[in-house]
């Protein structure tokens, strides 16, 4: 992408309205507009990196087994008053007439949906295990909507369903979720931990939410600091094996952390004191098992293998998808701007060209443009007619991970510069070195964007 032909519309000044550091940094680098309190319209570069975002997702959740689908973001009460939750939610839920007097809603989840679509079309047990999820707007109508897309009214979720036939099978499928999760999240370049928690109107006993550690978040943490040294890494999960997700999710869960709702002191203080740690964290997902709550409402039953008719036992699951831009900002972000981890960056690399006009300057940097696309790659090429100043700090203030400097004088002696947006290092080289050091930066993080 060339700058001079996108639609970016950075800001110079700090936004009064944002009080947070990713909200700031989201308006002023052009990512978002609020266009209600509580929601917003998705500007070219923040749509991008949502993308990207949304396909780590994709990606994650169909390697473990998951099935892809698609549910209407305008729901019919009725299935709401089946499971008793349509007065249950209160002022949360947007309630909606149609022309036909009939109630409407737009979804803040969709359990109900689900079970009803799941009732009507599976009869044995022999269709199970299944577990479909979809990537879908949300709206709750919160008190409190702010911090910009962290706590929006209309928001972006991942929510996926499991029905099995036994309990067991159940807590299988809750601790496959819980491997899938901690992979997904490092993919973005984030620490999320899971942790005990509360499960609030979703409902059922066994609950994780994922936090991501940050000053700014809104639940108060406890946690043992050995379990910031786990990392998921590259091992290989066969999410088949109910011995290795459990073996994970006992590794991941083992060690004291809890949010603020199901803290215990007592348990907390048998921890060495150096290691007891209180902190914030961002919820950026959340896993449920809740059992047959839901199909005992609905009347989501299966014949099992001696014909009688047994209610399926269920868990929901969701990820916070547009949220998890704010988290990763949160995370990652210095005083000049936001540094984006390569797994999510909007661009692969910024060209700057210092000399626009310049013979040499435009034709070097044409060429790394069309190499690095040729590469499978975006780069985004700042072509304007700017002071390099002003070049530089819009981008550090978008983030993008390695920067390629090219001026006149560097090409007198066949170099160029590539720049590293976390660590502030800079190294000359040749142009085509510098492509093949960004090709194989990315080569592990090939996710498609827009
Ligand atoms: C699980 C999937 C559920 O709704 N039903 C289907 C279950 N869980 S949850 O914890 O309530 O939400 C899942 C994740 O969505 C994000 N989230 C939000 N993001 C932005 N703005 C909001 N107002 C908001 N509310 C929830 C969180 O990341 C949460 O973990």
């Amino acid at each position: 992408m060339r700058l001079s032909r996108y639609f970016l519309p950075v800001l110079k000044e700090n936004p009064a309205e944002a009080q947070i550091v990713s909200h700031r940094l989201m308006l002023r680098a052009g990512m978002i507009k609020q266009s209600s309190a509580g929601i917003y319209s998705w500007l070219p570069m923040g749509f991008k990196v949502l993308r990207k975002i949304e396909n780590i997702v994709h990606e994650e959740q169909m390697r473990a087994g998951h099935i892809p689908m698609q549910m209407p973001t305008i729901q019919s009460a009725d299935l709401w008053r089946e499971s008793g939750r349509y007065d249950d939610y209160g002022q949360e839920m947007l309630r909606i007439k149609d022309r036909h007097d009939h109630d409407m809603l737009f979804t803040p989840t969709a359990e109900e949906l689900i079970t009803d679509i799941f009732r009507g079309h599976v009869k044995s047990y022999k269709d199970l295990p299944l577990t479909m999820y979809q990537i879908q707007w949300k709206f709750r109508d919160e008190r409190r909507p702010r911090f910009g897309v962290m706590r929006g009214r209309e928001f972006y979720m991942k929510d996926g369903y499991n029905f099995d036939l036994t309990k067991e099978d159940a807590l299988h499928a809750y601790n496959r979720h819980l491997v899938s999760y901690l992979r997904t999240y490092e993919r973005m370049g984030l620490q999320a931990i899971p942790m005990r928690a509360d499960s609030g109107p979703i409902g059922g006993d066994d609950t994780h939410e994922f936090l991501v550690l940050a000053e700014t978040g809104e639940s108060e943490v406890f946690y043992d600091s050995a379990v910031t040294d786990l990392t998921f890494g590259d091992r290989e999960i066969d999410y088949d094996s109910v011995e290795q997700c459990a073996g994970v999710l006992e590794e991941f869960t083992s060690k004291y952390a809890r949010t603020d709702e199901t803290h215990d002191e007592a348990l907390f203080n048998e921890i060495p004191e150096d290691r007891r740690r209180v902190a914030r964290g961002i919820e950026v997902g959340q896993i449920f098992y809740f059992g047959t709550k839901y199909s005992d409402a609905m009347g989501a039953t299966v014949q099992d293998s001696e014909g009688n008719q047994v209610p399926v036992h269920m868990g929901s699951h969701g990820i916070g998808v547009s949220r998890l831009l704010g988290a990763i900002i949160e995370a990652s972000h210095d005083d000049n701007g936001i540094i984006w981890p390569e797994g999510v960056t909007p661009f692969h690399c910024g060209i700057v060209n210092l000399k626009q006009g310049d013979d040499a300057a435009d034709a070097a940097c044409e060429d790394l443009y069309k190499q690095l696309t040729n590469a499978g790659l975006e780069p985004l090429y700042d072509d304007r007619n700017e002071r390099a100043g002003g070049k530089f700090a819009t981008m550090d203030l978008i983030g993008l991970p390695w920067r390629i400097t090219v001026g006149p004088r560097g090409l007198k002696n066949g170099v160029v510069e590539l720049t590293s947006r976390k660590s502030g290092e800079s190294e000359e080289m040749a142009p085509a070195d510098a492509v093949a050091k960004i090709i194989s930066i990315y080569e592990n993080h090939r996710v498609r964007g827009l």
